[in-house]
């Protein structure tokens, strides 16, 4: 099995089939109105619509990475974080969080969360302790700069190679910190750091990126602004263009596709994998 992932509680075989993770925004702007108890209920019941859907992991993000926003404090992260992990454990399904924060981390992790997404890549000062001697899954993703100024003026030389080395050093790092390899996906970050045209030359060189580090490979591009940037629509009109963009990574090697539209990427990955032999 090249493409096994621990994931905490789960497991996946990934050698010859693609999952969709669904993305449950726990930030208060994606949120209508008020009581904790009414947000509690709704991100249960939006958790189960995309498991019903075909789901096979649940993405919790108490942060807001949006390029330009500020950070989250540390205790309101928490806040918004730690009731959601205790209320989807009995969903089934392996529960990500989404966080760049060590002490996030430690806490989701005795909450009986089975995976870390960190779009920094484990690089806190405290990071790899603290996901070390538990048994979760870990998300590698690579970000040029900062959610602050990352888009400002992306620069690469060769953007490939600089996110497969990016990408190898933290392998390493973790890998040396006692990290089991079977524990860790890897993922080039799309729109962290990248201009359009970077983004496209990392989704067509996906099978490199896997070849050379032999992991499974997690895409995040749902509604982002390279799918916008050729479609030339806002962000509520970009399914179609987002499912293209799903297909295209697993097609490329991506096993992984982290999305908002679970029902629809399940549907085309279906079809996709129907009419294709995977290798
Ligand atoms: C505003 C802008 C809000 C961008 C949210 C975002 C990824 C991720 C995000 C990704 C992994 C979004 C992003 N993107 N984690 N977290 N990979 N592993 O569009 O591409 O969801 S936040």
């Amino acid at each position: 099995m090249r493409h096994y992932l621990q994931c905490g509680r789960f497991g996946f075989n990934l050698d010859s089939k693609a999952l969709v993770m669904g993305i449950l925004n726990v930030t208060p702007d994606s949120f209508s109105d008020g009581g904790s108890f009414n947000k509690l209920e709704f991100a249960l019941s939006r958790a189960e619509e995309m498991v019903a859907a075909g789901a096979a992991m649940i993405d919790i993000g108490g942060e807001s990475t949006r390029p330009g926003s500020p950070s989250v404090p540390l205790a309101e992260e928490l806040q918004r974080v730690m009731p959601v992990v205790y209320a989807l454990q009995g969903l089934g399904v392996p529960l990500s969080v989404d966080t760049c924060k060590p002490e996030v981390m430690r806490e989701v992790l005795i909450a009986g969360a089975d995976m870390i997404n960190d779009v920094n890549g484990f690089r806190a000062p405290g990071a790899l302790e603290a996901v070390r001697d538990s048994d979760c899954g870990l998300c590698i993703m690579h970000m040029q700069a900062t959610p602050q100024t990352m888009q400002r003026e992306p620069h690469y030389d060769d953007v490939v190679a600089e996110v497969i080395a990016f990408l190898r050093e933290r392998i390493d790092a973790m890998t040396a910190a006692g990290i089991d390899r079977e524990r860790i996906c890897i993922d080039p970050g799309f729109g962290f750091g990248k201009t359009v045209a970077h983004n496209y030359t990392l989704l067509r060189e996906i099978g490199r990126m896997r070849s050379e580090l032999a992991r499974p490979v997690l895409a995040g591009l749902s509604r982002k602004s390279m799918i916008g940037a050729v479609v030339g629509r806002p962000v509520e009109q970009r399914l179609a263009g987002s499912l293209a963009g799903a297909l295209a990574a697993v097609a490329q090697g991506a096993r992984i596709v982290r999305v908002h539209d679970v029902a629809e990427t399940v549907d085309a990955i279906q079809v996709w994998q129907a009419a294709t032999s995977f290798n």
